[in-house]
């Protein structure tokens, strides 16, 4: 049997496992608080109330030994950890080894896989590549569909996970994440399109497309709406309709989308891949035309904005097609672009004081409380693809969570990023000594130290993002 053949099985047995549960059990779920872990918890709720069991659910940024000692003080008998948990096993093992736990994740595996008391289920432990062939959201639906018809339905929801792991490269989708877009396709709740590669075709102004689409880059008008605006008049689209209004994309006829689409690709001539600006378009057939959830890429967007706003609850209900929370949602991504608006802004306005220390190569920013956890590797992503930070520099960033922990981020500024770099190494290497912990992938990572240690991190930041930057420096 080969390697897919072997993770079939353990997902059978692992579904096996969870029919033992009496009906009576209430179900603690703890799941990650991206788009991923928020469709993933959605999958899995899904699943418990059409079996009519009982569910406590919690989102996290991250499974610290804290919480998992949180949860042995509570009473439920069965815990599920969905889109985290697998690095976490020595600590679930000591800390709670009376209870049955259901490990339901994608994410790298420690050097511990199993305990007496755990079901794990990871496409790693068969030699399935977790970080590019499925996200959490898939594992959670493969597990799901087997103990629930409802929750087999769900696989367009599970391939919104995946795009918010940034599971879609150039080819698509690819082997496990493939076969669940074909399965979301053949149940009719997604129509796969090859199109302009533009966030926000449903939602969003033209020209405002335009200017803030950084990838691809657009010389002349990524960044710039006046320049967006003028281009579009060059292509004869008229930005505007007749009531004076903005045009969306999804506003233009076939044959101005066609005309957009040449133009992007010839102001792109002198790039790399100038027809890098077609992509797959993913829709999802049971939203209305213009909504934030049409789109698999924005209602990803509009996930991800839920659970950094702490309100993951609506992410969830919005994935279950409730048509309330649906609409509460879609009313904070409106707060969240305010959030990030207003973080910019603080950014601005400390750079020269002790919060924000640039240096070359480096930029270290330390918002203490004066940006939500949640939102500071968002800021440090939208830095990095800004005009505000050096392409090569590093962008490192703090902000303080409420349990005297402190949330850290690590970025790299420029579209392209250097292969070379591995920011999970780097930001190991500064978490390490003071006692922190590191994670995320190698464009992204972050680490959560203690707010006590917060002087002493950034002591030894400072001096090793200096020297790194200057080799960077030297290098180029
Ligand atoms: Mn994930």
């Amino acid at each position: 049997m080969d390697r897919y053949g072997t993770f079939k099985e353990m997902v059978g047995s692992a579904a096996e496992r969870f029919k033992e549960i009496g009906k009576k059990e209430t179900v603690r779920v703890i799941s990650h608080l991206d788009a991923d872990g928020i469709t993933s918890c959605s999958i899995l709720v899904r699943m418990l109330s059409s079996n009519s069991m009982r569910y406590s659910v919690s989102t996290v940024q991250q499974l610290t030994e804290e919480g998992i000692g949180q949860l042995a003080k509570e009473p439920y008998k069965v815990i599920v950890f969905s889109d985290l948990g697998s690095g976490m096993i020595p600590a679930i093992r000591q800390s709670i080894p009376d209870r049955t736990v259901f490990i339901i994740d994608h994410h790298e595996l420690s050097e511990e896989t199993a305990a007496p008391n755990i079901v794990h289920l990871n496409p790693h432990l068969c030699g399935i590549d977790g970080g590019s062939e499925i996200s959490g959201a898939g594992v959670a639906y493969l597990f799901s569909r087997e103990l629930s018809a409802a929750a087999g339905r769900m696989a367009h929801i599970a391939l919104i996970g995946a795009i918010g792991d940034i599971q879609e490269g150039a080819e698509g989708f690819q082997l496990l994440n493939r076969e669940i877009l074909e399965e979301a396709i053949r149940q009719g709740s997604i129509k796969k399109e090859r199109g302009l590669r533009l966030f926000g075709a449903q939602t969003r102004a033209i020209h405002k497309a335009l200017e803030y689409c950084t990838d691809p880059y657009i010389p002349g008008i990524s960044g710039s709406e006046s320049g967006s605006i003028a281009f579009l008049h060059q292509l004869g689209i008229n930005p505007q309709k007749e009531d004076g209004t903005w045009k969306k994309i999804i506003d233009l006829s076939a044959e101005e989308l066609q005309r957009l689409t040449t133009g992007v690709i010839m102001r792109r001539l002198g790039e790399k891949k100038p027809e890098d600006v077609l992509g797959n378009i993913y829709l999802l057939t049971g939203e209305e035309q213009g909504s934030p959830l049409r789109d698999a890429k924005e209602f990803c967007t509009l996930l991800n904005a839920c659970g950094r706003m702490n309100k993951a609850s609506l992410g969830i209900g919005a994935c279950l097609g409730d048509r309330r929370t649906k609409l509460k949602a879609i009313r904070h991504l409106e707060d969240y672009r305010k959030a990030i608006v207003s973080a910019l802004k603080w950014f601005e306005t400390s750079r020269g004081s002790q919060a924000v220390v640039e240096g070359e190569g480096f930029v270290i920013i330390n918002a203490k409380d004066q940006v939500l956890p949640t939102m500071i590797g968002t800021l440090a992503s939208i830095l990095s693809k800004s005009r505000h930070v050096k392409d090569g520099s590093y962008i490192l960033s703090l902000a303080r969570n409420l349990d005297h922990t402190t949330k850290v981020s690590i970025r790299l500024a420029g579209v392209e990023s250097n292969g070379e770099i591995d920011l999970r190494n780097i930001v190991a290497l500064l978490a390490d000594p003071v006692g922190g912990s590191a994670g995320g992938h190698q464009f992204a990572a972050g680490a959560i130290i203690a707010t006590e240690k917060e002087e002493e991190f950034l002591a030894l930041a400072q001096d090793v993002l200096s020297k790194k930057g200057m080799e960077e420096v030297i290098r180029n």
